[in-house]
């Protein structure tokens, strides 16, 4: 049987809840304690849509968490071992944050502004106390809060030409992870060149929740001959495309070189960050376990509650995170934490799923 779940106050509607809403959103999921939708046709049908045309995402649960003041960018590097020293101010960078184990506490996309002002385009944990404490706690002068930014994508082969027709050319000189600011009405928004997807695409970071509707019910009217539909993150494309979910295929239990994000804890003289010993150890050790792309023989499997153990010879040696049947590439594809010894590409593995025990094998990368 198919439960609902009891809204209340707890439970946030976004800015542009009213549109998604009378465009039929049919399921929700729970994310930062607000709404994201998860299916509006159906999963396969939003995954040839976004494949072909053009969505507009509400991920306002995508929330910010901003730094502001003089100790910002000496705050956002002990956040995350990612080297920020050369980024620039139109930048994002796709951060792992860790604790001082080491263990993943969220896995955002940093957004600079300028050294002082700086955003964290967060997943789903509640990293706005760590970040509060950590100021608190290290003296440093720099406001930590939560904005009223509620990020829009719009994603597929023709956002190009639906940003164009509301925020100009300009949006075809943004590169990958950049952003610019564009008009809107009388407003302004961030616009990156970012989204959780690989079928190209924008994110334009809605600030001041007033302005969330008319932008929405612009890129419906003038992209109505694109044939624009409402989506959200569709779990087969991602899946396919390899992009993590937190919550989901890593917790606070993983490290990042577990994640398959060591590009992005390169150690480097002299940078400041929490947990630098306990990651610079188990870079000298290896990794326990890692990410893999894994696909899944036999018929679709459709279980929505995954964490399904991965055997070889009757032992655990890992589990299958999420998984989804894909259309075009005709096997279930899924994202699997395996153990060392385990994870060479073309390893033959045995899962157990709700709908029986069925063969794996360790795929060399993702199905992009
Ligand atoms: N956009 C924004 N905020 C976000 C997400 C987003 N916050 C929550 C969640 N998504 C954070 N997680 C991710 C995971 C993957 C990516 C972005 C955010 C991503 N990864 C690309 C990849 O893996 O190929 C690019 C990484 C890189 O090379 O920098 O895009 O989607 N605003």
């Amino acid at each position: 049987m198919a439960q609902v779940i009891s809204h209340s106050r707890r439970l946030r509607d976004t800015p542009f809840t009213p549109g998604v809403e009378a465009a039929g959103v049919k399921a929700y999921t729970v994310y930062n304690r607000m709404l994201l939708p998860t299916v509006f046709e159906d999963v396969e049908y939003d995954y040839h849509h976004l494949k072909e045309h053009v969505q507009v995402w509400d991920v306002s649960v995508e929330r910010q968490i901003e730094l502001n003041g003089p100790d910002a960018a000496r705050l956002m590097q002990m956040l995350t071992p990612r080297d920020l020293r050369k980024m620039q101010s139109d930048q994002c960078h796709y951060v792992p944050i860790v604790d001082e184990r080491g263990k993943m506490l969220n896995d955002p996309v940093a957004i600079k502004h300028s050294d002082t002002r700086w955003w964290i385009s967060i997943a789903d944990s509640d990293l706005l106390f760590w970040v509060k404490g950590l100021a608190l706690g290290a003296g440093l002068d720099v406001n930590v809060f939560e904005p009223d930014v509620s990020p829009l994508a719009v994603q597929g082969p023709k956002s190009g030409a639906l940003m164009e027709r509301v925020f100009g050319p300009e949006v075809h000189d943004i590169r990958f992870f950049r952003q610019i600011r564009l008009a809107f009405l009388d407003t302004s928004f961030i616009v990156a060149r970012s989204g959780y997807s690989k079928q190209g695409g924008y994110e334009i970071y809605v600030e001041g929740s007033q302005h969330g509707m008319p932008l929405w019910e612009t890129l419906f009217k003038v992209g109505e001959d694109l044939n624009v539909r409402p989506g959200c993150p569709n779990l087969i494309e991602r899946i396919e495309s390899g992009l993590l979910s937190y919550g989901n295929d890593m917790t606070m239990d993983n490290t990042p070189l577990e994640c398959g994000l060591g590009k992005f804890c390169k150690p480097a003289e002299g940078l400041e960050h929490i947990g630098r010993e306990a990651l610079a150890l188990e870079a000298a050790q290896g990794p326990a376990r890692q990410i893999r792309a894994i696909s899944i023989l036999g018929e679709p499997l459709s279980h929505a509650r995954t964490g399904w153990p991965l055997t070889k010879d009757g032992a655990q040696v890992g589990q299958v995170t999420s998984a989804a049947w894909s259309p075009d590439f005709q096997t279930n594809v899924s994202i699997g934490m395996v153990d060392a010894g385990h994870w060479n590409p073309g390893t033959e593995l045995i899962v157990k799923t709700p709908q029986g025990h069925r063969e794996a094998r360790v795929q060399v990368r993702f199905w992009n």
